[in-house]
């Protein structure tokens, strides 16, 4: 049988749309019917080669790896305590690890310094009609049938931010009194701000952004006030924060954006023994005032991802429905074009591809 699927034969070229065999599951994967394929701008840097030194590709290679979709077999050692059945409602948990080492053993898979491959980043993705899954990999979706264009970009785009949160709660600088900060309204940011709402013990929510139509969205989710720092100079987000909250600092920040600019911001900006943690990717190298993170105590914290059990949350979270969805649907045949309006900046809130 003959699936589609987007295959990338080389960097820096258009994904090809093709018809190739649909995969035969190894005995201990399950055959996924692809319902949704989240796009992430990580897909596009993974096309421009940015992660060619750290991960080289062999061609032609399938990414994609925000999936939901439903079980269309079940390889011949998956055990039936697996719990699941043809036709199940499933997502793929992505950060694909080798099972062996201390992070894979600790169940942060996504953090593997094995062998680990992530799905879309080596192993075929989906951005196709089919995937095959090591069935560690899959959740069950819990409670009843969700729209799969929402599933899907929880398994990256609201994960990420979750873990992050998480971390600043850890950080005992959320709570009553306190003013967090969610840098960038991206793909990330939308839900962010959500979980600095619902994890925040009912700290202040902030939200930074350049562009006045996601800080919309921001505040469709939540924010308890907004900031377009596009044009501002230095000292002009601390007036605006004062205007707002009545301080020129904050307790916490999660780095959505991850861009030089946003990171010198954030540093300007954190109180004393304040928590950054960046969860953006934008940039490669950033500058951190050094003096300013001994002398007053600042913890700086990346996140990546996040785990099985962390999924497993943000999808107990979405089947109680605390989680409002920004998803726009794309076609499989636009996926190029839609791979660019993401480079550029051009999209607001998530997109996922739908396969009818
Ligand atoms: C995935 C793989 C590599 C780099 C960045 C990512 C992000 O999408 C994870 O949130
Ligand atoms: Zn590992």
């Amino acid at each position: 049988m003959l699936m589609r699927a987007a295959r990338m034969y080389g960097y820096h070229e258009p994904l090809r749309l093709e018809e190739i065999p649909v995969p035969t599951p190894e005995p201990d994967e399950v055959l996924v019917k692809v319902s949704a394929a989240g796009m992430c701008r990580s897909d596009y840097q993974l096309i421009e080669g940015y992660f060619e030194q750290a991960a080289p590709l062999e061609f032609p290679a399938v990414p994609g790896h925000e999936v939901a979709g439903r079980v269309a077999a079940t390889g011949s050692a998956v055990p039936r305590s697996a719990g699941l059945s043809e036709g199940d409602q499933v997502v793929v948990n992505p950060g694909w690890g080798d099972g062996t080492c201390r992070q894979c053993h600790e169940g942060n898979e996504q953090l593997c310094t094995g062998s680990g491959g992530w799905i879309g980043f080596g192993p075929p993705g989906g951005f196709a009609d089919y995937v095959a899954v090591p069935r560690r990999h899959l959740i069950r979706v819990p409670g009843g049938d969700q729209k799969a264009e929402h599933l899907a970009p929880l398994t990256d785009a609201g994960l990420t931010p979750y873990r992050g949160v998480k971390k600043l709660r850890a950080g005992g600088k959320l709570g009553p009194g306190r003013t967090v900060v969610v840098a960038g309204i991206g793909g990330l940011g939308s839900y962010a701000v959500q979980y600095a709402k619902l994890l925040g013990g009912g700290a202040t929510v902030v939200a930074f952004s350049r562009t006045d139509e996601k800080l919309a969205l921001a505040r469709r989710n939540g924010a308890d006030h907004t900031v377009n720092t596009r044009d501002l100079k230095p000292g002009q987000v601390q007036d605006e924060l004062e205007a707002l909250t009545g301080r020129r600092t904050v307790d916490a920040i999660l780095d959505c954006a991850g861009a030089p600019a946003s990171i010198t911001l954030d540093f300007e900006i954190l109180a004393a023994e304040g928590v950054v943690v960046s969860v953006g990717l934008m940039g490669t190298k950033v500058e951190v005032p050094l003096n300013v993170i001994v002398g007053t105590e600042l913890s700086y914290f990346g996140s990546f991802w996040g785990n099985y059990n962390d999924l497993t949350e943000v999808l107990a979270l979405a089947a109680a429905g605390r989680i409002q969805h920004s998803v726009t649907t794309v076609t499989f045949e636009d996926i190029n074009d839609n791979l660019q309006a993401l480079a550029r900046g051009d999209v607001v809130g998530r997109q996922a591809i739908v396969f009818a």
